[in-house]
Order: C-alpha cells, then structure tokens, then sequence
C-alpha cells in the first residue's frame, strides 16, 4: 500500500470536535489575499493555485505560459529551493511524442534488447503506439502467463490524487489479467519489515506524539540519521511546511538539541548549538549497545518499563554481556567500532535516562546492509529509558518525513481511484467480468508465490525462477517478459546501475509512462508522453499527518505537444484490449472532473454529518471556482497525542499487534525464521562493506543522501540545478584534507570509482566530515558513456546491490566505500539532459 492510501485508511474517521475559526487567523489572512475570480476554465492570464510534493503552489501564467511559481503560503523562514521552478518543469527534456526504439518496432518478437538506451526512436501515431502496446500485452500474457507481467513501477510521481500514475497501471493491469508487483520500497525497506515483529505495526508512517506536547515536555531532543530541515521540503501528498515550523520552535526553546549524523548536516548548521555526534556510518547500532550496556551496568535502565512493557529482554541480555558470544558490548568495545569516545557514549546515556527524550529518527540507517537492527536497537534502548507513552519521551521514526507529529485535523478526507479487481477473460480472450473465480483465487495464489521486495528488481530480472527467503516466507523470481513503468526512475534510484543496465536486456518489452526523457524512459521499447500536474485537473490534501488542506489542482497550462494524461492512456488500452474493459476501467466513461468532484463530495458529506465542526467547507462547484484550499483545524485530542499513550497507560486493554502484545526486544517469530544475518534481537553485524572492515576494498565510505535542491531525480534538468552542480556535474564533497592529497581543488572534476564502476562529479571542498568519507546526493540522472560511467555524479553506479538481509530484503544504499582520484583527460560531453537518437 502506497502511504497516502495508508493515511487516508488511517485518519479516515472523523475525529473529536472542535470549532476552528479562532485557531487559524494567521493562514485565513493569506488566504483572503488571493484571487478568487478564476472560473473552472483554463486561465491564459492571472495565477493559479495548484499542489506539487513540495508545497502549495501559485502558478502566474500570462498569455497561457507560465512566467511565476511561488509558494502559495510561508510558514515558516525556511526557504523551499523547489517551488521556484514550475516553468522549466512543464518545458524542458519533454517527451513530445509517443515513440518506439527502432529494433522493437521493426521486429517485436526480436527486438535486440541489448540495444535498450542507445538504439534510435521513431516518432509513432499515439494509436498506433496503443494498438502495439495492448497486443504485445495480450500476446505474452497467452504465451508466458500473467506471471511474466511486472507493473511494479516502484517510485514516486506527482502530487494529486486522481492521476496517480502508478495506481492507474495497476488498475488496467488488473483488468487485464494481473500483474506482478512489489512488496517494500527504497524508503522504508528494512524497517517497515522490522516493526510489525517488534511493535506490532508499520511504525514508519504513523502519527508521531504531537510537536506541541515535544516543545513543552521534551527537555532533549536526539536527531538520529536524519536531517529534517532539508527532507521536510516534499510530502507524497503535498507539504504543509508545518514541520518546519515547529523545529523552528524547538531552535528557540530551552530544549538541548543532539544530533547524530556522520556529517555537519543542514540540519547540524540549523541548530548551531547543538551537540553534534559523527559516528562512523553504519555503526550507530553498536553505539547504541554501549549505551544500553552502560545504563544495564550502571542499574540505572527502567526495570518497570522493561517488565511491564516489553517482552523477551532476559533472552536479549546474555548477548549485551558477552554471555552468549564472549563479547561484551560495553562503551570501549562500541567505541572501537563506532569510533566516538567511550565517555561521551556513556554521557550521551546518562543524559538521555536523566532528562525527558525524544529520539527523532530519520531513515537513512536502515538503507543499510542490515537495515533491521537500527531501530530495533533504538527502541530497545527507548524501552530501557523507559520513556514510551509519556508526553515528549520515546521514539518517532517520522518528525523528518512528511510533517509528521503535525497534529492532525479534522474534517473530510479525500479519497482515490483504486486499483480495482481482476479481470477475468473466457478461452477466446472473451472480457466476463470482474467477479471471482477460480481463476482469479488461482491468481491471487500464484502473487503469494512471485510478489517480491522491490529492491530485488535487477536480481529478479536476471535469475528468474531463483528462491529466495523474505520475512519467514519463501519466494519465487518470476520470469519478467514484459515490464511496464509508470511513476519513477529505476534507472537512477537503483542500487549498482551497471547490473540493472544488464537486467533491463532481460524482458521482451519494456513501456514506460514519462513526462520526460529520463534515463528510464530512455530504457525502454515504448513510451507515451505524460501530462505533468499543471497540465490536468487533480485534488490532494496536504500534509500527510496532518490532512490539514483539501488542495483544488487546477489545470494551469494546456497540455504539451502530444502529452496525455496516463488515465487517457490507460483507458485508450483497455478499448484497445478488449470489449468491455473501458466501461469498466473509467466506470463507463468518467471524466478526471468527475472522479475529482466524487472525492471531494465523499468529503463534503463527511464534514456536513458532524454537526458542530465549523469549517468553510463549499460545496464542490464553488470551492473549484474560488481557487482557494479548504483549511480544517486540529482538535484538543490531536494536539495532545501521545504515542503509545494509550499503551503506556494500560498494556492490557491496549495491547500491541505483535504475539506477545508488548514491545518486543526479543521475537520468537523472528527467531524462529533462523536467519544467520537476522536473529532474534537487535544485534550488531559488519556492513559487507564498512570503514572497520580489514582489507577494506576502497578507501571512503560514500553516504548517497537525499538531494537539497531536487526530490531525487525530480528537477534534476531545471536551472535549479545551476545552484548545486559544479563544472555542470553533480557534486561530490571531499574532506579538505583528502582533496589536498590527492591533489583536488575546488571546483575540479573526480572520478570516482569502485569494483562496480564509475562516476565523473564535481569536486566541493570540506570539512564538513572526517577523512573517510565523501558525499554524493542520490537522484543525479544517469548518464553513461559506453563504458557505463555515468557522466552526471549518479552515486548508484557505485553502490551494492544485495538485499539487507533476509527478514527484509531492503535496499542498502547507504552501505558502499570507493575510491577517488582527480579527473584527468578531456571530460565527455554530459547527455543526461539531451534527447536520445531519433531514426
Ligand atoms: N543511493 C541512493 N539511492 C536511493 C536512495 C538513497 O538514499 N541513496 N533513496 C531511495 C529512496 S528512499 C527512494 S523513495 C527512491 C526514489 O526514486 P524514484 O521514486 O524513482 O525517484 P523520482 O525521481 O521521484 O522519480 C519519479 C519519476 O516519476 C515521474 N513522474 C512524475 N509524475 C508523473 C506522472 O504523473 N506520471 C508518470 N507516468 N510519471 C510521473 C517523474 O518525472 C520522475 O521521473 O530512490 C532510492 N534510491
Ligand atoms: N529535499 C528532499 N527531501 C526529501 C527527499 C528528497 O529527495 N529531497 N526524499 C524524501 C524521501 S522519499 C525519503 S525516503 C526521505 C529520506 O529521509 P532519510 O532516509 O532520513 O534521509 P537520508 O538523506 O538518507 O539521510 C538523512 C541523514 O542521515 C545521515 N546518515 C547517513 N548514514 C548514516 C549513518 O550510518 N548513521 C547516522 N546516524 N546517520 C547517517 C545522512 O548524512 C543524512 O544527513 O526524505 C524525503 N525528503
Ligand atoms: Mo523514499
């Protein structure tokens, strides 16, 4: 499940009652401000209001081009680089046209796939392109099975919650027959698989005790692997910057602010007077059993919390003390590996068990080889200080994504399109309907069997028929024939690009839905040209946490060259597969506007059923016509959340959803899988590749980052990318030391490389981190010369493309060392933002 439909499940109801007006003076003073006299066509002059990831948007068009975008609201004083760009978003590296590569469409039963990415395209009829792609479609469903279909299509997309893109192709790949698709994401990988063992629930995208009740109670705040004021700059839904706000508030409060990160983060420059931890990466979780061991030793760790609350802590013991392995894991013997001073860790310990804790927890320490023990470790040690359920004690593994601990308001909420049910088709293809049947249970079935972790795409593509273990269950590696995208950039968010460049040689056919010439949409046989959000209608909430705004999206341009919605696209290939499937797909021909006024009148009955919640909810034909959000408020119950509140104050009638229904230290379940690389406690393993490691394979360990100025490979191609790239290359920070040694300055191009390839990025000098380590953010596009180095900086050139264990099989991006040296010869002609060959 995709977290937006997560949250809408979650924060469905309609919560306790409250009056707003008094509450949101501030914001209806802004609101009052704009126009309100846009009309439900499309404004060729004049602003408009439309929602993006990174926040509400004032769009200013003039003559029906854009020339303004800015931030609907300001919130907070922290600047938003990427609202400022919505014009080179809707003209730049635009797919036009539907194309075919040349060898696909001269011969789709040999379409010589290993010419995928450097093969010229050809310009087709958009029908045509329709036409090819329901019969290839249909032709290896009858030929390889419905289980030879992948429409995974993991990553992100826009804001909006009528074309959501991937959704849509799941929707049409299950009336067509079914596809297969993933389990996990690049995100959450190793902890959303960890967490249901331990505290019974996904953990990751749950509300967080609210920032109000942090901001009078915490009396320290511990920054763990995350740096909030950069990653709350987007949402999945759209950002209501209301996290920002609030750390703004922690800066100015008598709250001792820690943070522990490797590098002199944003967030670290952000809090000038904090305490700032660098461990060495991927080390945290040895620190972390310091600590525990120090307050175990010292006595001072919460017996009551341990007893009353947790499950399995005598099992997890003999392992702390060394019983079980002969090494005790005290502060000296964490410190070897995590290389900070046994005294701080016992300080840092002391402070925390002394002082109301909050541990903030971003995400960056599971996209980790063994991924599934940091925050197991970190709420072992939560439970040790024995602060969960109290107002500003515990943990929270989202206050960094998407405003989490925003409180919640209340009102209606909007829902979506779904991914609606499988078709089912007689001998002679015949479409009968939707209902269930054999078939169809046979079907679910076999998903139970090939349904795999996302991040196992390239090893999937490349091994079909390969077993492997995942959370206590076996899976089989479907043979992939035909591979379809629509939402994300594999080409660019995968680990080790040089083995999914091999993989991606592996299916028949390749399709992909892009609004641009990304290096995935390069990848493909197939594209169709993609509206972006400013060219279609759409609706979303803001804020995720919060749902505090019902955003009209209103279409502020008109749609570029030959750009379709992937509605219309996917409704086109139902008419195109067979009889009947269109009706059905669209529910007998709904427009975007009228699945869009459905959702909003859904919420308008919500709201207009609790008699006394005051709201300036319209109904729907006013509310599109003023181009004004819908703001609803929080309630006293919200804005004193506290996580496991309810737990904390009786574990028995509110039990966790894990076996024991405590907080599970130790868990039989996961014992039970007996893993060799997931046991059944938090424990400290060697990171395949690590800065300790004896005969390490390269010198650095390259911490792979969320970008600053991009949402991942988002905007990568717009002149925002003039604030960031150096000798127009992605940058790369290099300790300035380092850089002295081996005779790199500023600005000067590096190779960076390692056993599984290579990158050319832009050197920016620093001492922002130790000698061993560099920086290069994720999302720069790949780029590669022939060869396979990337020419643009992407760091997932470099990276491992293994699973982080067993128990999750996610993603360990943050796990890799390499080499560098400064660039030498002619630098090659960057072509990350070129159109490809056209025939
Ligand atoms: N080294 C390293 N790698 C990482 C990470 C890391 O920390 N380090 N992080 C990982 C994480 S957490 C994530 S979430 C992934 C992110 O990886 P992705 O989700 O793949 O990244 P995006 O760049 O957001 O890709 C979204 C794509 O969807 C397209 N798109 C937008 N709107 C639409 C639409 O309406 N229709 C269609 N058809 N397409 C649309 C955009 O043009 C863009 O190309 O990267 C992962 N990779
Ligand atoms: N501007 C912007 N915001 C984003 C995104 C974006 O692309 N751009 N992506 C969004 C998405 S999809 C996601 S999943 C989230 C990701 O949120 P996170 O996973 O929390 O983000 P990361 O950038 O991977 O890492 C956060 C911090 O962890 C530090 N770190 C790295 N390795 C270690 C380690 O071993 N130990 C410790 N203690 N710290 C370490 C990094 O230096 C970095 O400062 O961000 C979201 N927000
Ligand atoms: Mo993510």
């Amino acid at each position: 499940m995709n977290r937006q439909r997560r949250n809408i499940l979650k924060y469905g109801a309609i919560l306790g009652a409250m009056p707003i007006a008094s509450k949101f003076s501030a914001f209806s003073n802004l609101i009052g401000a704009q126009m309100s006299d846009i009309g439900s066509g499309l404004v060729r002059n004049g602003t408009v209001l439309t929602a993006t990831h990174w926040g509400m948007l004032n769009v200013t068009v003039k003559d029906g081009i854009i020339v303004k975008s800015e931030p609907y609201q300001k919130v907070s004083g922290i600047y938003n680089s990427l609202q400022y760009y919505t014009a080179d978003s809707v003209y730049k590296t635009r797919i036009k046209y539907p194309m075919v590569r040349k060898s696909y469409l001269q011969n789709p039963n040999s379409p010589k796939p290993e010419l995928r990415g450097r093969d010229e395209w050809v310009r087709v009829e958009y029908e045509d392109a329709i036409k090819l792609v329901a019969r290839e479609l249909k032709k290896t469903r009858k030929e390889h099975g419905d289980e030879s279909i992948y429409a995974g299509s993991q990553g992100w997309k826009s804001s909006g919650n009528f074309h959501s893109s991937t959704i849509l192709l799941h929707r049409f790949m299950n009336l067509t027959g079914g596809a297969i698709v993933t389990m996990g994401n690049y995100s959450t990988g190793a902890v959303s698989f960890t967490m249901p063992h331990v505290v019974g629930s996904i953990e990751v995208y749950e509300q967080q005790t609210s920032w109000p009740v942090v901001l009078e109670n915490s009396k320290v705040v511990v920054i763990w692997g995350a740096n909030p004021i950069l990653t709350l700059k987007i949402a999945w839904t759209t950002t209501d910057e209301l996290g920002f706000k609030y750390f703004e508030e922690l800066k100015s409060k008598d709250i001792e602010v820690v943070v522990i990160d490797p590098i002199r983060s944003e967030t670290v420059k952000y809090y000038d007077k904090c305490k700032h931890i660098a461990p060495r990466p991927n080390t945290d979780v040895a620190m972390m059993l310091g600590m525990a061991h120090h307050l175990y030793i010292s006595g001072k760790y919460d017996k009551d919390f341990i007893e009353t609350y947790t499950y399995g802590f005598e099992k997890f013991l003999p392992y702390l003390l060394g019983k079980s392995d002969g090494v005790a894991k005290t502060p000296e013997w964490a410190s070897k590996i995590c290389q900070v001073k046994p005294e701080v860790i016992r300080e840092l310990a002391d402070k925390f068990m002394d002082n109301r804790t909050m541990f903030i927890s971003g995400w960056s320490m599971q996209r980790a080889h063994h991924g599934e023990q940091p925050h197991w470790m970190l709420i072992t040690l939560a439970s040790m200080i024995g602060q969960i359920g109290l107002p500003g004690g515990g943990f929270g593994l989202s206050y960094h994504y998407a405003n989490g601990g925003v409180p919640t308001c209340k009102g209606g909420v909007i829902t979506g399109i779904s991914r609606g049910n499988i078709g089912n088709f007689d001998e002679n293809g015949k479409f009968t309907g939707t209902h269930k049947s054999p078939a169809v249970q046979a079907w679910i079935e076999k998903t139970k069997k090939y349904n795999f972790p996302a991040p196992r795409i390239a090893d999937v593509m490349l091994h079909p028929g390969k077993v492997i273990d995942h959370n206590g269950k076996k899976i089989t590696y479907p043979d992939i024939q035909f591979f379809y995208w629509a939402g994300g950039n594999p080409m660019t968010h995968h680990q080790d690009l040089n083995t999914l460049t091999k993989a991606m040689q592996k299916p028949r056919t390749v399709v992909v839905n892009e609004i641009y010439w990304t290096p995935t949409a390069k990848m493909a046989d197939i594209v169709f040209p993609i509206t972006t959000s400013f060219e279609r209608n759409d609706i979303v909430m803001s804020g995720e946490y919060s749902n505090m705004h019902i955003v009209p999206m209103k279409q502020v341009v008109e749609k570029f060259a030959e750009a379709k919605d992937d509605y219309q696209v996917f409704s086109d290939l139902c008419k195109a597969y067979a009889d009947g499937l269109y009706e059905v797909y669209t529910q007998n021909g709904k427009t975007e506007m009228d699945w869009i006024k459905e959702f909003y009148d859904a919420a308008y009955a919500q709201v207009k059923a609790v008699p006394d919640l005051s709201t300036d909810m319209k109904p729907f034909d006013e509310f599109w016509a003023e181009n004004k959000p819908v703001i609803f408020a929080s309630t006293p119950e919200s804005d004193t959340y506290v996580r496991y509140g309810k737990f904390r104050e009786d574990p028995i009638l509110n039990v966790l959803g894990t076996p024991s229904g405590l907080i599970e230290i130790y868990s039989d379940v996961v014992a039970g899988f007996g893993y060799d690389d997931c046991w059944g406690h938090p424990a400290w393993f060697e990171p395949v590749e690590w800065l300790g490691m004896k005969d390490k394979p390269a010198e650095f360990h390259m911490i792979s980052s969320h970008p600053e100025d991009r949402l991942h490979s988002q905007l990568n191609y717009t002149s925002l990318r003039d604030r960031y790239a150096i000798n127009n290359r992605e940058p790369i920070w290099i300790n300035k030391n380092v850089a002295k040694r081996k005779g790199i300055k500023d600005g000067d191009l590096v190779r960076v490389f390692n056993k599984r390839g290579e990158i050319i990025a832009g050197a920016i000098l620093t001492d922002d981190f130790g000698e061993d380590i560099v920086k290069i953010n994720e999302g720069a596009w790949y780029d590669p010369d022939e060869k396979g180095c990337c020419k643009n900086g992407c760091p997932n050139v470099l990276t491992i493309d293994i699973p982080s264990s067993k128990l999750a099989n996610g993603n360990i991006a943050h796990t890799a060392l390499v080499n560098i040296e400064k660039f030498k010869g002619i630098a090659p002609e960057l072509t990350a933002f070129k159109d490809p060959k056209f025939a």
